[in-house]
């Protein structure tokens, strides 16, 4: 999958996309990504990328000239892209669905608004403007990494074992079960933080059930709002009716 980020900062997306699983999968050709910086598509000798806003107010909004030339020297060089994202505070709510989506794209060009804005008539050659949440941050560039990992992470060959995807809680849409690695008991903690007996008694089946009810009582204690979303089997629908059972009366 192709990715091209417009961004006045490109120092803060280089280094973070050059870690961990997406710089492996930089490094394989299995993502390509390249990063823009908007003062290279400027003209001026200042290479300004802003201006004051038309009708006065405090900030500078970014201006239209340098994005249209980068959008365009992107698309000379790659071909239309699948879409082009801008992050924004006044975007759509960017979801686990939302990365789905985009990592079925082939090709995704992000630009990295800032946070006193992006002249309107940029918005003419968006096709999509995703928000992370309702913050105030300085600029586009930390959601357009979150946005892109979420992505990247869906597109097959970028995560090692496949099955980890699979079953990444906001996959099977209920928060994680517990894990514990060794040892056993840690030394100088307290009785009461030995790994749970289940987990080592070697019957996958009960293995099995207590982390479905873990997950499930998670779930119900911290994100009921998920519950609904959730695509529960059977073992999975009588454990929450006997959790919901055992909550009666409780709070
Ligand atoms: C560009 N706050 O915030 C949440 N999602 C995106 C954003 C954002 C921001 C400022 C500028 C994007």
């Amino acid at each position: 999958m192709k990715f091209d980020i417009v961004t006045i900062f490109p120092a803060m997306i280089e280094q973070p996309l050059a870690a961990g699983i997406l710089g492996r999968a930089i490094g394989r050709g299995t993502l390509d990504v390249k990063v823009h910086d908007l003062r290279d598509f400027t003209t001026d000798r200042h290479r300004i990328v802003d201006d004051v806003p038309y009708g006065g107010g405090p900030g500078m909004v970014l201006k239209p000239e340098p994005i249209f030339r980068a959008l365009d020297a992107i698309e000379a060089e790659r071909g239309r892209p699948s879409a082009v994202v801008m992050t924004s505070p006044q975007g759509v709510r960017f979801t686990h669905d939302q990365a789905q989506r985009l990592s079925r794209m082939a090709h995704v060009v992000f630009l990295c608004g800032r946070y006193e804005g992006v002249d309107e008539r940029v918005r003419a050659r968006v096709t999509e403007e995703l928000s992370i949440g309702d913050y105030v941050l300085s600029g586009g560039e930390l959601p357009a990494l979150v946005m892109i990992d979420a992505v990247a992470r869906l597109v097959p060959g970028v995560v090692g074992d496949e099955r980890s995807v699979a079953e990444d809680s906001f996959s099977r849409g209920l928060l994680d079960f517990p894990q514990y690695t060794r040892p056993v008991q840690v030394a100088g903690v307290v009785e009461a933080l030995r790994v749970p007996d289940v987990l080592l008694s070697g019957n996958h089946a009960e293995i099995r059930r207590w982390r479905k009810r873990e997950a499930l009582s998670r779930t119900l204690d911290r994100r009921p709002d998920l519950l609904t979303g959730a695509s529960l089997d059977e073992e999975e629908q009588e454990i929450l009716r006997e959790l919901k059972g055992a909550s009666h009366g409780r709070d």
